[in-house]
């Protein structure tokens, strides 16, 4: 049976649709809205607390889109996208947790308030504050990509993905990521990676 991936492409929904097109999965892409959508008994019957993405795998439910993009790595993508050895994948683990804990809110609040919500329900309280809290994580991970081309091993992985796709609005957005110039660069790279444009069509239409 087919995948299903529910969620508007404009959500964390792009991180998913992006790893299946990485994984090269055959999938359906049911684009599920986060307001209306995402409360309808059906898509609740997949994911009960209302909010994309989450897939349906033959039967299997998956909610949180890391735990999505990892498990389909996993299943499909075999050493070339997730870790082979017990320290790769701890590695793995390890950025993946640290964008969901040490920069998604921030980034998400950043950037909403300084560009993407409309003009009048923006704050630059909220951005300011939360782009003050940046520089030390990103500082963390401009170091960490100083002299490689990855963040885990020397080949792009579900790691990489699930950060960068956090990074990915402030990137389109042309917010300043000049102090971050290993970031800046690993970004241009990897966002212009096949699967990850086939991704970009859908959300940037
Ligand atoms: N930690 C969850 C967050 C999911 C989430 O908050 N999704 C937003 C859209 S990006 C949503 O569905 N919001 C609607 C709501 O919270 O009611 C994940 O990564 O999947």
């Amino acid at each position: 049976m087919t995948l299903k991936i529910y969620g508007a492409p404009r959500s964390r929904a792009f991180r998913v649709l992006w790893a299946a097109e990485e994984l090269g999965i055959p999938y359906e892409h049911i684009p599920t809205d986060f307001q209306d959508g995402s409360k309808k008994p059906e898509f609740l019957a997949i994911n009960p607390n209302g909010r994309i993405p989450a897939i349906d795998d033959g039967g299997f439910h998956l909610f949180e889109s890391l735990a999505i993009t990892m498990y389909l790595a996993k299943k499909h993508g075999g050493a070339k996208l997730y870790p082979a050895t017990p320290e790769a994948e701890a590695c793995l683990w390890q950025w993946s947790l640290w964008g969901a804990n040490e920069i998604e809110l921030p980034l998400v609040q950043w950037i909403g308030n300084r560009y993407v919500l409309p003009p009048d329900k923006r704050s630059e309280t909220i951005a300011a504050e939360a782009e003050a809290k940046l520089p030390r994580p990103l500082a963390v991970l401009d170091a960490h990509l100083a002299n490689r081309q990855y963040m885990v091993g020397d080949a792009f992985t579900i790691a990489d993905l699930n950060v960068a796709s956090l990074l990915y609005t402030a990137w389109f957005n042309k917010a300043d990521l000049s102090r971050w110039p290993n970031v800046k660069a690993w970004l241009d790279r990897i966002l212009a990676r096949p699967g990850a444009l086939k991704a970009r069509k859908l959300r940037e239409v």
